[in-house]
């Protein structure tokens, strides 16, 4: 493989509602990122992933577009835009856009069109369907509870939406759609945007007639027609979000010899703590054996003809130091120690906005605290199907979206230095101790663990491009090794509150410390005692 840039990158995601508001009125903007872009430089990233900017309703933050060449008046100006991709440039920083293209608003102007009449030229932009038995067309679901059709009275037909109603899906089947989402990458990547990351994209070849949703028969010639006219003649990074990826799925995607997409999020991982065949709600311990053979396979079985994403965090996901660590007694160092587990690993990763500072979840009691659509209508529905509140808030307290979407915290001042006004979703109260502030003045911070891990790829072609090969070690330490022109790493993690001995002669003994959440500075493999939650790299 000729390396690409997007290999030694690290990736950092915005959430542009909750990372700075400029102008007080509790929601954060474009003004305010670029406000931030030094801090981002400091850090050491190469891109930021950018949630949805564009004009939108809101019904679920920007991912129900209404217009994808315009942006949302709450955020700021197409000139803010082009002034946020050009300062960004200048500290070496590329912009990637969200593109979110399985569904628009049903504001969109070409909804508008579709649901006047059966014979508008929009009709079949969309997925419309007649009733059958006087009832939806099937028992398809949405994502976010309920039908995934929606009744047009006026028509007698019903339309498909995957998403909340208010995101009707495209209909991909229709050349005039592909074209005009050809158009709009277009338009952005005359910008000089840095790539896009892909919303949903297993969706786009759907078969709702037959029930396929993701995977369907198409998808695969989509991308190539996508790539071949948009993005193909660009050096850029395009990552598909491809929730039941497989690593035989994640070839098609990303083999470099088929012309589709750079990588793509896989989230074998992420379905871990949940009950096998039911809904993310459904809550299981992880286990860490688990997780172990899951990444690992995910590291060996792509070889030369993929890429992977490492990622432990994303909008849609609870905080990874509440979900798999320790956000109390050892919150520093359970979050130093997923960094450099997965810092470490082949691949490129991706940084969730404040997790470089070991943000936590923030617990609620009541329906009404929470913002996010996906755990209001779970609430509803599953109310009204007889389960009990405290059950339900138990489910969004652990897996709901808001927990990744409290406001940034910047330092200790009364909203965190989020907003002179009123946030739109609550801070959490531990900005007082866990803030950039205080992050930026503690040499020990897990700031600098990032900053470090991100220096660390930069300069070391083994991380890479090193095999990976796991070690087999007690369940609850997670070992592995990166092979490359004859030197070896070994990364060591202590998954537990409890400490652990490991005997391994064969591995020796060194002083060769890469780096660690302990300040080690030697190890001994023959009799080697981890601290709760201790990581670390060492060269064998
Ligand atoms: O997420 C896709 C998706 O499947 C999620 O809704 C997922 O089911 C759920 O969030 C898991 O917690 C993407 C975006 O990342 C998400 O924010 C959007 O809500 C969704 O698409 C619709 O655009
Ligand atoms: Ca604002």
């Amino acid at each position: 493989m000729k390396q690409k840039w997007w290999q030694t990158a690290v990736i950092y995601q915005i959430y542009p509602r909750s990372f700075q508001d400029s102008n007080g009125d509790g929601i954060g903007d474009l003004r305010g990122i670029i406000n931030r872009l030094d801090y981002l430089q400091e850090l050491g990233i190469t891109a930021i992933w950018l949630s949805p900017v564009y004009q939108s309703p809101n019904d679920d933050n920007g991912y129900d577009i209404s217009d994808y060449q315009a942006i949302m008046p709450e955020f700021g100006t197409m000139e803010d835009m082009d002034e946020l991709i050009e300062q960004a440039g200048q500290r070496d920083i590329k912009i990637i856009m969200d593109l979110v293209v399985n569904h628009t608003s049903d504001e969109h102007k070409w909804f508008i069109e579709s649901r006047k009449s059966k014979d508008n030229p929009y009709r079949d932009y969309y997925i419309w369907r007649d009733p059958l038995n006087n009832d939806v067309p099937n028992s398809l679901r949405s994502a976010f509870s309920g039908s995934a059709w929606e009744y047009d009275a006026e028509s007698n037909q019903y339309y498909l939406h995957l998403f909340s109603k208010k995101q009707p899906d495209l209909n991909w089947e229709n050349e005039k759609v592909r074209q005009e989402v050809w158009d709009m990458m277009n338009f952005w990547l005359e910008k000089g945007v840095g790539g896009f990351r892909m919303d949903v994209i297993d969706l786009v070849g759907k078969i709702p007639d037959l029930g396929v949703t993701g995977n369907g028969p198409k998808l695969h010639d989509y991308l190539q027609e996508m790539n071949r006219e948009t993005f193909g003649k660009y050096d850029v990074l395009t990552v598909g979000e491809t929730w039941g990826a497989t690593p035989e799925i994640a070839k098609l995607y990303s083999d470099p010899k088929r012309n589709e997409l750079s990588m793509v999020f896989q989230f074998e991982h992420i379905g871990l703590d949940q009950q096998e065949g039911k809904e993310k709600w459904d809550l299981k311990p992880l286990d860490v054996n688990e997780l172990k053979q899951v990444l690992s396979k995910w590291q060996v079985s792509l070889g030369n003809e993929g890429w992977n994403s490492l990622f432990w965090n994303n909008h849609d996901c609870p905080r990874i130091v509440s979900r798999w660590g320790n956000d109390s007694a050892y919150r520093v160092e359970s979050a130093k120690m997923f960094a450099i587990l997965l810092h470490l690993m082949k691949g490129t990763p991706y940084i969730y906005q404040g997790e470089e500072i070991g943000m936590t979840n923030y617990p609620v009691t009541d329906i009404n605290e929470v913002q996010d659509i996906e755990s209001i209508n779970m609430y509803h529905e599953r109310f009204e199907s007889g389960y009990k509140h405290e059950e339900i808030i138990e489910s969004i307290n652990a897996k709901g979206r808001d927990n990744s979407r409290t406001p940034m915290q910047w330092d200790d001042s009364e909203q965190a230095g989020f907003t002179s006004g009123i946030p739109w979703l609550h801070v959490n109260p531990n900005h007082r101790e866990v803030n950039v502030t205080a992050s930026l003045a503690d040499p020990n911070s897990i700031f600098y663990c990032y900053k470090q891990l991100i220096q660390l790829r930069k300069a070391n072609p083994i991380l890479v491009w090193g095999d990976y090969e796991l070690v087999d070690t007690p369940a609850h330490v997670f070992m592995y090794l990166r092979h490359y022109q004859g030197q070896t790493w070994a990364i060591v993690a202590n998954f537990g509150p409890e400490k652990a001995t490991l005997n391994m002669p064969n591995f020796g003994q060194s002083q060769n410390i890469i780096i660690s959440n302990y300040g080690r500075e030697s190890v001994d493999f023959a009799n080697l005692l981890l601290n709760p939650y201790e990581a670390f790299a060492v060269e064998v």
